[in-house]
């Protein structure tokens, strides 16, 4: 037990490891889609709909095959010859490749060119004449449901109304008696409005049919490769050993990068068509306008209360605005993602979630941007509803939230909705976070400005959230189940070749990866090689969303590991001449149970693997693991923010933000601190400045940078973080996710933190973003503002 490796010194579990992808990324090294270049590739470039809701009378796209460069112009009737015109979404609904009969959105694909380069591609678009009728339109969900709403879906059969679903979950009688039984209600309502992640590289790709193999190569922007290799081989009916899905260094995903848009089907098309490899990349404004955005939730929230400060139960009626198409790539069973994981870390007896889905003619979309399924949502919901509830009863509110969490000794709790939360110790986290930010004395301070005119306010959110899809009973899409999956290949000199079916987008997998098989064999992390995101050579998987891959990939990489550790342990039992029950382990080496001066490393292993096995033995030092989790891990996070509201003009400052996160083990604690660094950037971000709207004419307000804005290092506020570690107790190496708390459980501390500073207005709510002329109306005429 003596000579075994420093773990940190190999950057194993735990080490501050710098990131090895950042290598290339910093120096303008990286690989992304518009880098990579085809011989004879061609340019697709997409017409997209200047209106909303408008019936196409016709198409003229004769002006743009005489422009010299274009090789083809594809319109949906041509699309429709190949059964292409329409494809299925990741939620069993059918999109518009291009549009046929209406447009639906403003933005959406009506037309695309493909031609020898990109500005000639473009030129084309222009020359193209299409000729709307215009129809009414649809930008909410109470417009969607009004007698006589203009039908938006007419394309489909059995789809008499814009209603995608009625969907509950929960105890209805149950929770029915709670209120019956109630000393006080508290009500809120709320818009969780229309957000969009995106990422600082927009999506695109390349496809490459070869006729002479019939193979295709399509180089795409996406998180999920394997499922799109699916997709494409039910979408093209082609085979699926002849498509291969490359992910190439992705700029960022956010969800953004998990459906299957329109631009890649014609890109696929157009490539069989021409021969020739075609690319199509996104501009900035065809991003924001028609890709897969977050959020556009209502929701009215009511809870039951004692007097005392115990809930007793929850009743939430959620409208979700889902845009033309219902494109959300979730779980199937759950319409509505995982808005019933709300009040988790609640000890509530009963609790009921209604749920409707309806079309717009809006963008489609709705899980994306750290999401983790309409977790945000929910957790969002939660917070604010907590307040209210606690200003109620005149209740601290950091006090309501003790009273009611799941106790630390009351792990596995089955929650108000039926999910299994695995452990936690909430009550800590939340004492950790309130000596942080000082609470009792800035409960003083902020008494003391008030009697001078000042508004101070303070702002905690605390919630724990499921991450990392499957277990594979529940969760599955499209029917294919959700776990994941590692192959790990030891070569002979030690060195190692590590595959998963995750697909990292700037989360750090290169890194931390190889951190879980220096922990498990003790082989230095720097000699481990990490790759994901190519379908021909990774292993099954359902790539990188929900915050899954810790959890599910980041599982499989320790299950594979101790596979090839069980392996070398023989091979070392070999070496040592000893049976292997004499054989014992340390980091990085095996030695003899009764003599541990006599041991072998694991690169001597490795080295036997291939050179001096045991008679019978296969050779070789590799494996692979298809990991399906027993549940989803529950981390829980505890934010608390400060801020200082002007009342002169209704801008607010942050004063403090103090962030108290347990994800269990750490594998890269730096890591995992620019993860929640980010999520609380884009927490601020929504809570103060983002948000698309749309006019009454479905016109998209925040399709560009300057209308859609992006928090830059001047008004990102600063973080203090602290961390709490409760091992996942059924991870192999105790890990929870990590990638979503902050955008999850963040907005609602900064909106509770004005909320509180102006609460003796009396009003109750003003909708994010809080930009500064919603707060100044509210705390000058006293009203909810919305
Ligand atoms: N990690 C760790 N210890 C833990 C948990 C996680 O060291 N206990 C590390 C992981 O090894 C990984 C990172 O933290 O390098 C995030 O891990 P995890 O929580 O498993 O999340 P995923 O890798 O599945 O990432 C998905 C998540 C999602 S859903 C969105 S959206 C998001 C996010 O990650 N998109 C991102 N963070 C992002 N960060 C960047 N830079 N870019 C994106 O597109
Ligand atoms: Cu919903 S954004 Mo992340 O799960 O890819």
């Amino acid at each position: 037990m003596t000579q075994g490796l420093d773990e940190i010194k190999i950057g194993g579990l735990g080490a501050r490891r710098r990131r090895v992808e950042d290598n290339r990324f910093v120096r303008g090294r990286g690989n992304y889609i518009d880098d990579i270049v085809l011989p004879g590739m061609l340019h697709v470039e997409i017409l997209r709909s200047p209106l909303a809701h408008a019936r196409i009378r016709s198409i003229d796209t004769s002006k743009a095959w005489d422009i010299p460069g274009v090789r083809l112009v594809l319109t949906g009737e041509m699309m429709a010859t190949r059964n292409l015109a329409w494809m299925p979404t990741l939620s069993y609904d059918t999109q518009a490749v291009l549009a046929t009969d209406k447009v639906r959105f403003q933005g959406q694909e009506v037309a695309c060119v493909i031609a020898d380069d990109p500005y000639i591609a473009k030129d084309a678009c222009e020359a193209i004449v299409v000729d709307y009728e215009p129809l009414p339109v649809i930008v909410n969900p109470t417009q969607a449901v009004v007698e006589g709403a203009p039908l938006i879906r007419d394309d489909k059969e059995n789809q008499p109304d814009n209603v995608i679903y009625d969907w509950e979950v929960g105890d209805k009688a149950g929770t029915d008696r709670a209120f019956e039984r109630a000393d006080v209600v508290s009500k809120i309502e709320l818009h969780y409005p229309r957000s969009h992640p995106s990422p600082l590289e927009c999506c695109g790709s390349i496809a490459d049919f070869d006729r002479a193999t019939s193979k295709l190569t399509v180089y795409m922007t996406t998180q999920a490769p394997h499922i799109v290799r699916a997709a494409v081989a039910l979408i093209a009916e082609l085979p699926e050993h002849m498509i291969r899905i490359i992910s190439p260094d992705l700029g960022g995903g956010f969800g953004n990068k998990v459906p299957v848009y329109p631009g890649y089907v014609m890109a696929i098309l157009a490539s069989i068509l021409t021969e020739r490899p075609v690319k199509w990349v996104e501009d900035r404004s065809g991003n924001l306008i028609s890709t897969g955005f977050g959020r556009d939730v209502y929701l009215q929230g009511e809870m039951a209360l004692r007097r005392d400060g115990k809930i007793l139960g929850v009743r939430m009626h959620t409208d979700a605005d889902h845009g033309a198409f219902f494109g959300d790539a979730q779980p199937s069973k759950f319409k509505i993602g995982l808005m019933h994981s709300a009040f988790a870390c609640y000890d509530i007896p009963a609790a009921h979630l209604t749920a409707r889905g309806v079309y717009t003619n809006k963008a489609p979309g709705g899980v994306a941007y750290r999401c983790s399924f309409r977790v945000t949502e929910a957790m969002f919901f939660q917070e604010r509803m907590v307040q209210a509830a606690a200003d109620d009863l005149g209740i601290d509110q950091a006090e309501f939230r003790r009273v009611n969490f799941v106790r630390d000794d009351d792990f596995p709790h089955r929650t108000a909705f039926g999910f299994l939360t695995d452990s936690g110790q909430y009550g800590k986290c939340l004492d950790v976070g309130l000596e942080a930010v000082g609470y009792q004395e800035f409960l003083k301070e902020k008494e003391e400005a008030r009697k001078r005119g000042r508004l101070l306010g303070i702002g905690i959110s605390t919630m724990t959230e499921p991450l990392g899809a499957g277990n594979s009973r529940e969760f599955d899409i499209l029917g294919i189940k959700m776990f994941d999956s590692a192959e790990l290949r030891v070569h002979m000199t030690g060195k190692a070749i590590l595959r998963t079916g995750a697909r990292t987008q700037g989360q750090g997998h290169e890194t931390t990866w190889a951190q879980i098989v220096a922990h498990e064999l003790g082989l230095p992390a720097e000699d481990i090689v990490v790759e994901e995101g190519d379908t021909d050579t990774a292993p099954f998987g359902m790539g990188t969303y929900a915050s899954r891959s810790t959890p599910v990939a980041g599982a499989a990489v320790s299950m594979v590991a101790r596979k090839i550790r069980a392996k070398a342990r023989k091979l070392a039992a070999h070496l040592l001449e000893v049976s292997e029950e004499d054989v014992e382990w340390e980091l990085g080496r095996f030695y003899v149970r009764s003599a541990p001066d006599r041991g072998v490393t694991i690169q001597e292993c490795a080295m036997a693997a291939y050179s001096n096995m045991p008679d019978g033995m296969e050779p070789g030092l590799e494996g692979n693991a298809y990991y399906d989790p027993p549940n989803l891990t529950w981390p829980f996070a505890c934010y608390i923010v400060t801020v200082e509201v002007d009342p002169q003009t209704g801008v607010w400052d942050v004063l403090n933000t103090v962030a108290v996160d347990d994800c269990g083990v750490r594998i890269n604690p730096m890591v995992v601190e620019g993860q929640i660094m980010g999520g609380l950037t884009e927490a601020y971000a929504m809570a103060s400045m983002q948000f698309i709207t749309f006019d009454a004419e479905g016109n998209c307000v925040g399709s560009n940078f300057m209308d859609y804005l992006l928090p830059t290092a001047w008004e990102t506020p600063g973080y203090e973080l602290h961390e709490v570690v409760t091992p996942c107790p059924h991870h192999p190496i105790g890990a929870k996710g990590i990638g979503e708390c902050a955008t999850v459980g963040g907005p609602a501390a900064f909106v509770n933190a004005v909320m509180d500073a102006i609460k003796d207005t009396g009003v109750r709510n003003v909708d994010m973003p809080l930009l500064p002329d919603r707060v100044y109306e509210a705390i000058t005429q006293r009203h909810d503002v919305s």
